[in-house]
């Protein structure tokens, strides 16, 4: 789903600096090749971060979720359309928590995103994450950082509705929307699975289709049932679209204006963010530990220690201590990320 690229090739080696130079004068090829460099974590990556730090925080992050089919990608593409109309640059990822080989191979999305491929303030990317263990969960906030760096003014981030996925996009988006389509019982699947405290905004799409009506209503008497607005409590309007003919998009953006002024007013955007960055700390140092943990793993320490815990002459939180400890003591000694 990447962009016809136009513009000078970049060498393969091209430095970070010059790399990110090239992103943040708008080369969908340099953008391309910093987001594969996340997906592959590769170690160049904590000298682009460096460079692109100053360059973050204007992004407004939307997070769409929802089950298979409910129109995602189209409500998506919509959307594009909406915010490019108002003279947003958008960035869209695309993230496929089920094949972390995609390679942005999502032949049905291509297709429905085809109208925007050739406008420069547009740039469309899937999101793998190959062979990291912090997986997507840690690859997504570096793409992010890469598209806000890169002066793109909305970024939508579109993830289908399973497990754990949606539960972070909600944590990274700043508006989060969830979309419903008639006749899915997903009115009862979304209480099931605790949708109603991660929307900020709902989405009866396909409401050409029979049944919508009756979704509606139903997600209004279960957000009604959750207690009044007020305070710090926001209650996630309900808009009915139907996407594949951007009907009831220009209604999505003014929820999600409304939720941003909402949020602004009460210093949430900012706790938002906060915990955001400190989700996305914690994932590093988590990955970076795990992947000294596992250097260990050859090592002699660790053996040695399990000996004596197995012949009872330690006790394994105390030889966990002294792990923790040797990991510390050589953090100028490199690890995979942060070396
Ligand atoms: N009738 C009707 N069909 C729609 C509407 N919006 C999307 N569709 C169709 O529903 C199908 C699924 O749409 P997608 O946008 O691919 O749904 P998705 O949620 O992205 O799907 P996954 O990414 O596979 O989870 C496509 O055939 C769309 O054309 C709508 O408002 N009404
Ligand atoms: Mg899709």
């Amino acid at each position: 789903m990447v962009l016809p690229a136009p513009g000078p090739a970049l060498a393969r080696s091209a430095a970070p600096a010059d790399l990110v130079d090239a992103a943040v004068a708008g080369s969908p090829r340099a953008l391309a090749r910093l987001i594969s460099l996340v997906e592959d974590a590769s170690p160049q990556l904590r000298e682009i971060m460096a460079l692109l730090a100053p360059r973050t925080g204007r992004a407004q992050v939307i997070g769409l979720t929802g089950s298979p089919g409910v129109g995602k990608s189209t409500s998506t593409s919509a959307l594009v359309g909406a915010f490019r109309a108002r003279g947003l640059r958008v960035g869209v990822l695309a993230i496929d928590p089920s094949s972390p080989f995609s390679g942005g191979a999502l032949l049905g999305d291509r297709v429905r995103m085809q109208q925007h491929a050739t406008d420069p303030g547009v740039y469309i990317r899937s999101l793998a994450s190959r062979g990291h263990l912090g997986g997507l969960s840690w690859a997504t906030p570096q793409a992010l950082r890469v598209l806000d760096a890169a002066g793109f003014d909305v970024v939508l981030v579109e993830t289908v509705g399973v497990g754990q996925a949606e539960v972070d996009i909600a944590s990274l988006a700043d508006t989060t929307l969830v979309l419903l389509a008639p006749g899915m019982g997903d009115g009862v699947q979304a209480a099931k699975a605790g949708i109603l405290e991660i929307a900020d905004v709902f989405v009866v799409n396909k409401a050409d289709r029979d049944g919508a009506e009756h979704t509606y209503r139903e997600l209004k008497h279960m957000i009604a049932l959750t207690g009044p607005a007020g305070g710090q409590r926001w209650q996630p309007p309900v808009v009915k679209t139907v996407a594949s003919r951007s009907e009831g998009v220009d209604e999505i953006v003014d929820a999600i204006v409304d939720h941003r002024a909402w949020m602004v007013e009460r210093g949430v955007l900012d706790a938002r963010r906060r915990r955001r960055a400190a989700d996305e700390i914690e994932q590093i140092a988590l990955t970076e530990l795990r992947a000294r943990m596992g250097g260990l793993r050859d090592a002699t320490l660790l053996d040695a220690l399990a000996g004596e815990v197995v012949a009872g002459a330690l006790d394994p939180y105390t030889a966990a201590e002294r792990v923790i400890a040797s990991m510390t003591a050589s953090a100028t000694g490199g690890g995979t990320i942060i070396g």
